[in-house]
């Protein structure tokens, strides 16, 4: 384990409905998950926001109406990507290729250690980089919904599909002529529902490729962000590939060691490793997500705080803030894959008006630039407060 930086959170949790899939046919599936729906109406996983065009037969006549050209179709997911972006714009690749069109993925800004990690492990071929785009290229993003974490480029481009699991962005919905938009833990989730509905089989490679993005944004489930149907589709997918949850748990564990190995890195390049722009307001926002142990919390946010500056010069950004999760010991000595977890998230910034957002949402701050909440909240949770506050 690399001590001085992340941990795995709450490996040791049982995983709810863990053998609910096995054996069972797919019709049980959809039984469970509409169950699971009904439920998630009562819980974190509300479907209020979730702007959902079903992908059956009505989706196959929608994909015919969209003004695809004679280019390849790109696929994007958003800057500075993390699993879930690179290997959604995979999946939905395949998925797309798979219903005729000439579709491919590309990955706009370099990758992170951890999707290295991950595609090395599970042996599959990443995107090609691609920076830019001309305009009038058809796009079709996933895992994201605003402009400034798209590919350059792309407010000239025509963008044709939007598959998204975050709160609606800049990229409108009602300007992208086919949405897929749901608030649960994963794009790679929402894609395997689409596979499920079309009944397109899933071969080996990409059930890996869409595990991968699971295991990555849910941290094997453990987040709060975690929904029914990402565990059922979770389940459905350990259970195609005959991997048992141990030895899911370890890879989830190996994963998120690659993601927090800071070894090596500028701080800067630490900063940016799971790095986000916004538009909030007519303001440019740049928050980062981070994580690092409690007992060297202090001299991490000065080193963070020291490349502030240089993160907005560099984003052209007027705030810069970012969340670092509060990583302390496990006080169950029998969770071996599991030597840390999480307690609270300290939200740090820079920048003018900034203090007065980050204390808004979170109280006064505990020292210049510092503030700190007992809640896990993912950075996905906390952009709403911040477009709540923000003038
Ligand atoms: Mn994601």
């Amino acid at each position: 384990m690399n001590i001085g930086d992340k941990a795995p959170e709450n490996l040791g949790k049982p995983y709810k409905h863990r053998n609910m899939m096995n054996r069972k046919s797919l019709l049980n599936l959809w039984l469970v998950t509409l169950t699971i729906c009904g439920l998630a109406v009562f819980s974190a996983c509300s479907d209020d926001n979730n702007v959902v065009q079903k992908s059956g037969s009505d989706f196959r006549d929608t994909l015919k109406t969209l003004n695809w050209g004679t280019d390849t179709c790109f696929i994007y997911g958003h800057k500075t990507p993390d699993v879930d972006a690179v290997t959604s714009a995979l999946s939905y690749a395949k998925l797309m290729r798979s219903l005729g069109y000439n579709c491919k993925a590309k990955v706009s800004s370099k990758m992170n250690r951890e999707t290295a990690y991950i595609s090395q492990l599970f042996g599959f071929d990443v995107p090609e980089l691609k920076t830019s785009v001309v305009p009038q290229t058809r796009l079709i993003l996933t895992d994201h919904g605003d402009y400034a974490q798209c590919v350059d480029g792309a407010r000239e481009a025509i963008i044709l599909q939007k598959i998204d699991h975050h709160t609606e962005g800049d990229i409108h919905d009602a300007d992208v002529p086919y949405v897929r938009r749901e608030m649960v833990g994963s794009t790679n989730t929402i894609i395997y529902e689409m596979y499920q509905e079309l009944g397109v089989p899933i071969d080996r490679e990409t059930a890996h490729i869409m595990l991968a993005g699971i295991l990555s944004d849910t941290r094997n489930l453990s987040k709060s962000t975690t929904c029914g149907i990402d565990t059922i589709v979770w389940t459905a997918l350990t259970s195609q590939l005959g991997l048992s949850a141990d030895s899911v748990a370890k890879i989830n564990y190996a994963m998120q060691e690659a993601a927090s190995s800071y070894d090596g890195m500028k701080d800067i390049e630490i900063f940016e490793s799971d790095y986000k722009n916004y538009d909030m307001k007519g303001h440019r926002v740049g928050i980062g997500s981070l994580e690092y142990k409690q007992s060297e919390m202090n001299a991490f946010m000065d080193r963070m705080l020291a490349v502030m500056p240089e993160v907005m010069a560099k984003n052209n950004l007027e705030m810069v803030f970012a969340k670092i999760d509060n990583m302390v010991p496990n006080p169950d000595p029998t969770q071996a894959l599991s030597p840390y977890i999480q307690n609270g998230i300290y939200f740090i910034y820079y920048g003018e008006g900034t203090k007065e957002i980050a204390e808004a949402i979170f109280g006064t701050s505990q020292r210049e630039g510092v503030t700190y909440t007992k809640e896990d909240l993912s950075r996905k949770q906390i952009v709403p407060k911040m477009e709540a506050v923000i003038k």
